[in-house]
């Protein structure tokens, strides 16, 4: 049976697959290079990892270039990400733009938690859209954990010091904040994310603080551009690259850890409580490159 993953990159293998498939069994030619560069490029793997695919592929010319090329982009990825129960109470801070998948994730890592046996406090502060709490609402209650949101206030740090009281009251493993959209260009919302974290500092200091950057993959490289402008207001511990379902950029993990340097530590392959996968170079190149004996 063909795995959820593999399904969901469906898209980005047909174009970044059948740019290897093309050179397969004839001899590489500056000319079939140059076509594999364009498809390459195409595909949102950016210029540096496109580049040193061209490099494998010329040094391995006469022999099964796509196992090395395979082993060669495992290596530029980050290792396998294991989410495990946290033993001492954290907070997973979900921040992004507008539309990313910020409140459908938190709904996802509530309900991961919480299938690892974790108390699980959701928190809704994203106070500037109204259907932002009731998607949350509805969301909490399909998890089944403790939601906190107070639609009295329009100050998201409010709702943040009620929702980890009411988790230092349940002794909640892990809490997870959704967050408002914001774009680096909104001073005052980027200001908020750091009293977010005075907040923590001060009154909350048992709590460990995680900020997770959830960034939609088919925004290709503009989703590097908001992450990295994130990066200047806020601490950004891991990446959440949703949306891997329905589009054709899956390549754009490259260079979102080459410039970035933050480990993808999840991916969201579907719009369902389940479809959230934790990070594996080796499943994610398999799905990208449509190796045979490596189809689960
Ligand atoms: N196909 C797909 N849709 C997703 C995924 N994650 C979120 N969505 C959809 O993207 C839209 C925006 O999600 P939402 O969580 O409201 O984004 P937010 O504005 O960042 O909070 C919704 O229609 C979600 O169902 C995913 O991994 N795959
Ligand atoms: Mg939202």
């Amino acid at each position: 049976m063909l795995s959820k993953l593999f399904k969901a990159l469906s898209r980005s293998r047909s174009s970044i697959a059948d740019a290897f498939n093309k050179l397969a069994g004839k001899r590489v030619t500056p000319e079939s290079l140059e076509t594999l560069e364009e498809q390459l490029l195409s595909a949102d793997l950016g210029y540096i990892t496109v580049e040193s695919i061209l490099d494998v592929v010329e040094r391995h010319s006469k022999s099964d270039f796509i196992q090395k090329v395979n082993e060669h982009l495992v290596n530029l990825l980050p290792g396998k990400f294991n989410p495990t129960p946290f033993e001492n109470p954290t907070i997973l801070l979900v921040v992004g733009v507008n539309g990313t998948g910020k409140t459908t994730t938190a709904a996802k890592l509530a309900h991961l938690y919480k299938k690892m046996g974790q108390t699980v406090t959701l928190i809704a502060a994203d106070t500037y859209r109204a259907a932002a709490v009731d998607q949350l609402k509805i969301w909490g209650n399909r998890v089944g954990c403790n939601l906190v949101c107070n639609e009295k206030t329009a100050e998201p740090t409010s709702v943040l010091f009620d929702g980890l009281e009411s988790a230092r009251a349940n002794k909640s493993d892990v809490v997870i904040v959704d967050t408002a959209g914001r774009l680096h260009t909104y001073s005052n919302l980027m200001a908020e994310l750091a009293k977010m974290y005075r907040v923590v500092e001060n009154r909350f200091p048992e709590f460990t603080l995680r900020s997770l950057i959830v960034m939609d993959a088919s925004l290709g490289q503009n989703s590097i551009i908001q992450a990295k402008e994130f990066g200047k207001h806020v601490k950004l511990d891991g990446a959440i690259l949703t949306k891997l379902d329905g589009t054709a950029r899956g390549g754009i993990v490259f260079p979102l850890f080459q410039e970035l340097g933050i480990p993808v530590e999840f991916i969201g392959i579907g719009e369902d409580l389940y479809d959230l996968e934790h990070f594996d170079p080796n499943a994610y190149v398999d799905g990208l490159l449509g190796l045979e004996q490596n189809v689960k």
